[in-house]
């Protein structure tokens, strides 16, 4: 009885069908439709699964050749392609599609900068990636949850009403709040004045969330390739070819690729790789570590960021708490987690919410940061001709992915510098014109 039950209440949902929307092998969009049954069964066998990206042999010359393939060099070589018509271009790597900072940051999305060129640029990122569901046809999951950024003395209030200030002048939503309201907003927050840490108040910029990292990597990396972009993971750059001040290509571990463009995308190892093209960038990298919890019930709405106690916590729609704090103090090129770092963080998460001492921290990690000396990325062109830079994404690169990639893919097409990325030129080291990004780089203040 129960199998007839459940077979006449599968019928009708059989004779509903899905419409799948992916890269056909010649890099045209094709449609496909499953009933519900072919979905399942398409689902349990993986019978015809389309590759997301296609492997292809090295060619022997591209347009452009980008390297790093991580959500900068995926999303530049996509908007070449969808913006610029540019599709002989490869993405080179290492290692795999968003194996580095990419995969392994915390997700947030925000534009409440410091600096006008900081908010305009981001609030860009935040543009595009409110329609990148839509525009690579892939789910990301933006959650716009609203973010906080809590005040527990009043040299940061004054900087968070700074913050507000700049943010509205540039059109991004931005307000600071007294501790009603952000209670109001995460009833778990402990506000009370006898804490360690009393709060104070927070910057409350609405727009700000979270996204699923993986997913716009993947969503850039499988419309990149259906435009006709070569992927190439497991490829490593060795050399970089420069004749005469200008870029001639690369040698990879897979063979020679002559190209008059040559674009470093990578985080971590930028300055090793710009310094194979002889130009040397003021970064230092530090690793950054992160931890994930076990998942409960949803109960943390908003982003929550405490600059003080070094410490920034969102909840993920899967239920898990993933923290993460400020870099560690030391340079490396470790992606090792420490001890010492959990149990820092764990003890700045309970000064904040001391209810949630139960829960289990299921695993850690860290990414590798590229810090610049004004907490400013580094993107344009260079003194060798053809040799661009997209770097210095400190912890704020992964919300940048787009406007970055947008904004490169201009510069690589058309030859001049775009005027949202102007201020960001390694020559403004040179020049003493810093964009001091510090008091709102994440937990870096
Ligand atoms: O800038 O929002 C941020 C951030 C969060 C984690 C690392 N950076």
């Amino acid at each position: 009885m129960g199998v007839a039950r459940a077979g006449s209440d599968l019928r009708p949902a059989a004779r509903r069908f899905i419409h799948l929307r992916g890269a056909a092998s010649d890099g045209q969009r094709k449609t496909t439709t499953y009933s519900a049954f072919s979905l399942l069964r398409h689902g349990l066998t993986h019978e015809k699964w389309q590759r997301a990206w296609r492997e292809h042999e090295v060619a022997s010359a591209y347009d452009a050749v980008i390297v790093g393939a991580g959500v900068h060099g995926l999303a530049t070589a996509y908007y070449l392609a969808a913006n610029h018509n540019m599709r002989r271009v490869a993405v080179v790597d290492k290692g795999y599609v968003g194996g580095g900072g990419s995969g392994r940051n915390t997700a947030i999305l925000r534009s409440n900068y410091l600096t006008p060129e900081g908010v305009r640029f981001y609030d860009r990122s935040m543009t595009l990636y409110s329609t990148l569901a839509a525009d690579l046809n892939f789910n990301v999951m933006f959650a716009k949850r609203g973010h906080l950024t809590l005040a527990h003395n009043d040299g940061s209030l004054r900087t968070m009403r700074w913050r507000a200030e700049v943010n509205k002048l540039q059109g991004v939503e931005s307000e600071v709040i007294a501790p009603e309201e952000v209670k109001r907003l995460v009833p778990f927050m402990d506000i009370s004045s006898h804490t360690r840490y009393p709060i104070l108040g927070a910057l409350y910029h609405p727009p700000g969330g979270i996204i699923r990292h993986d997913a716009v990597n993947w969503g850039y990396a499988r419309a990149a390739d259906a435009l006709g972009v070569h992927i190439h993971q497991g490829t490593e750059v060795l050399s970089i070819g420069v004749v005469d001040g200008k870029v001639t290509g690369v040698t990879t571990n897979r063979g020679e690729i002559s190209s008059p463009i040559v674009v470093n995308c990578t985080a971590g190892w930028a300055s090793l790789v710009s310094s194979l093209a002889g130009v040397s960038l003021p970064i230092i990298t530090h690793p950054l570590q992160a931890a994930v919890t076990e998942p409960v019930r949803m109960f943390l709405g908003a982003v929550v960021v405490s600059g003080s106690l070094h410490v920034y916590v969102s909840q993920t729609d899967r239920g898990e708490l993933v923290f993460g704090a400020s870099t560690d103090p030391y340079p490396s090129y470790s992606m090792r987690g420490s001890l010492a770092f959990t149990e820092e963080l764990a003890s700045h998460v309970l000064e904040l919410m001391p209810s949630i001492a139960k829960m289990r921290v299921l695993r850690q990690w860290a990414g590798l940061c590229d810090l610049t000396p004004d907490f400013s990325p580094i993107m344009g062109t260079t003194p060798v001709e053809g040799f661009l830079v997209d770097v210095g994404w400190g912890t704020y690169g992964f919300k940048a992915g787009p406007a970055a990639g947008e904004a490169m893919a201009e510069l690589v097409a058309t030859g001049k510098t775009p005027e949202l990325i102007s201020s960001f030129g390694l020559s403004r080291f040179g020049d003493g014109l810093l964009v001091g990004e510090r008091g709102a780089a994440a937990v870096g203040h």
